[in-house]
């Protein structure tokens, strides 16, 4: 029996401690509503959110265009599965191979499956198309790497947290240091190479940009190579970085991209992987698939998300916005002996905290923040992450900056 009474945050807390296993360490504030830049507590607080579900909610909680569309899906057909067509996963997968500018996309539900779905299909590829001997095929990836939790992506981790005791790890991937050309042009010396695996932004390694042409320069050399260059944008990707995807700060085109988190704006797990025919073409029936991948609810929810972010020039936003947020915060950081940098691209950023990784800093500052009223999380013990809703107005974001300023200044005394 689920009891309907009024529990307060400390109760609701205790209940997660209790019942739920122990795989997160929340900030200690529990969330009962959301609308657009805000969530409220049980207890009627209300805070700016900045970290928006990890760039999923960049269309800002509970838009009623995208609730709206689910709802109505909800209500009509939620579910066939695979073994059957649907009258609304023909048409999503027009809109978002046209929005994205693919030949083909494979449906799939969160992040991390929508990665693994590219390591298949990108050694598929391999032994297929590119001549590679069976089962030899090698995929480069990058120090400091996040890109899920299943036992094959975190055998390619150097986090071990995320895969200590998770082996006998998955062989096939070659990792190099991230924003090195060099080594990637190295590495490609090496044999069998099929792909090369990268996030154009390096989110949990601490907001880490690489130099401009990185990616452009590293696409070259995967074409001179005839490797499949895999952007996964599931945490950069849908306007984060001030355009619709972080690699088209650079005009690149990926051979496979990933996408999740923000399709669906939050509301339902929707993640894809695109790619043009000549790639996509290697799975056939039976191959992959998913019970819940392309679902019509799915498809609905994605349709209406990605029509947001263009209706609300959300892209265009977070790129202005960005400017005016690294700007308060250099302005702050000239006045502050506590905060080292900021760095980022559009509302996708980070603040780095003169203290040493193990320290507790970050974490102290997010819980004043969460006093004065806004939401952040760290990555690191001294590197705290801010991304917003992407639907913020300039003088919110200017509330916020006074927010974040009075705090860390008062944190310094
Ligand atoms: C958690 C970070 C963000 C991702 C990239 C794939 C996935 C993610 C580039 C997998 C997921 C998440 C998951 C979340 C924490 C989080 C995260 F801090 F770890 F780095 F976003 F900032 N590729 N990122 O960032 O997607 O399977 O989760 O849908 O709690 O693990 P998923």
């Amino acid at each position: 029996m689920i009891e309907n009474k009024t529990r307060t945050s400390e109760d609701l807390i205790r209940l997660e401690g209790k019942h739920g296993a122990h795989n997160y360490h929340p900030l200690p504030v529990v969330l009962a509503k959301g609308d657009g830049v805000h969530v409220w507590d049980v207890e009627g607080k209300q805070y700016y959110d900045f970290l928006s579900a990890y760039s999923a909610v960049n269309q800002g909680h509970c838009h009623p265009a995208i609730v709206g569309a689910m709802t109505h899906q909800a209500q009509t057909l939620t579910l066939t599965s695979r073994a059957f067509y649907n009258d609304v996963l023909g048409p999503y997968e027009k809109f978002i191979t046209e929005y994205f500018g693919f030949d083909k996309v494979l449906p799939m539900n969160t992040g991390a499956e929508a990665v693994e779905t590219a390591i298949k299909i990108c050694r598929k590829w391999a032994y297929e198309k590119k001549g590679i001997d069976e089962n030899k095929a090698q995929i480069i990836v990058c120090d400091n790497n996040f890109h899920g939790r299943t036992t094959t992506i975190v055998s390619f981790s150097n986090d071990p947290v995320a895969n200590k005791n998770f082996g006998p790890y998955t062989p096939g991937f070659i990792r190099i240091p991230y924003n090195d050309l060099n080594e990637l042009e190295r590495a490609m010396q090496g044999e069998n190479i099929a792909g090369f695996l990268v996030e154009p932004i390096q989110g949990e390694a601490g907001v880490m940009v690489p130099d401009d042409g990185y990616l452009r320069k590293a696409k070259e050399i995967c074409e001179k190579n005839n490797v499949l260059f895999i952007a996964d944008e599931v945490q950069t990707g849908i306007a984060r970085t001030g355009k619709m995807l972080a690699v088209d700060h650079e005009d690149v085109k990926p051979d496979v991209l990933i996408l999740g988190k923000a399709i669906s704006g939050g509301v339902y797990p929707v993640s894809a992987v695109l790619a043009d025919d000549r790639v996509m073409e290697v799975i056939k029936p039976g191959q992959h698939g998913s019970t819940f991948g392309g679902n019509p609810v799915g498809a609905k929810v994605a349709i209406a998300a990605l029509t947001v972010v263009k209706d609300e020039k959300l892209a265009e936003n977070a790129q202005r916005l960005g400017e005016v947020f690294r700007d308060r915060m250099n302005k702050m950081i000239e006045k502050s002996d506590l905060v080292k940098l900021v760095r980022g691209k559009g509302l996708l950023n980070a603040i780095v905290i003169n203290d040493d990784e193990e320290s507790s800093t970050a974490w102290d500052i997010c819980i004043k923040l969460r006093d004065n009223g806004l939401l952040a999380k760290p990555t690191h013990g001294n590197i705290i992450r801010f991304a917003p809703p992407l639907v913020m107005t300039e003088e919110q974001l200017h509330d916020c900056c006074d927010i974040i300023e009075k705090t860390i200044l008062e944190f310094e005394k």
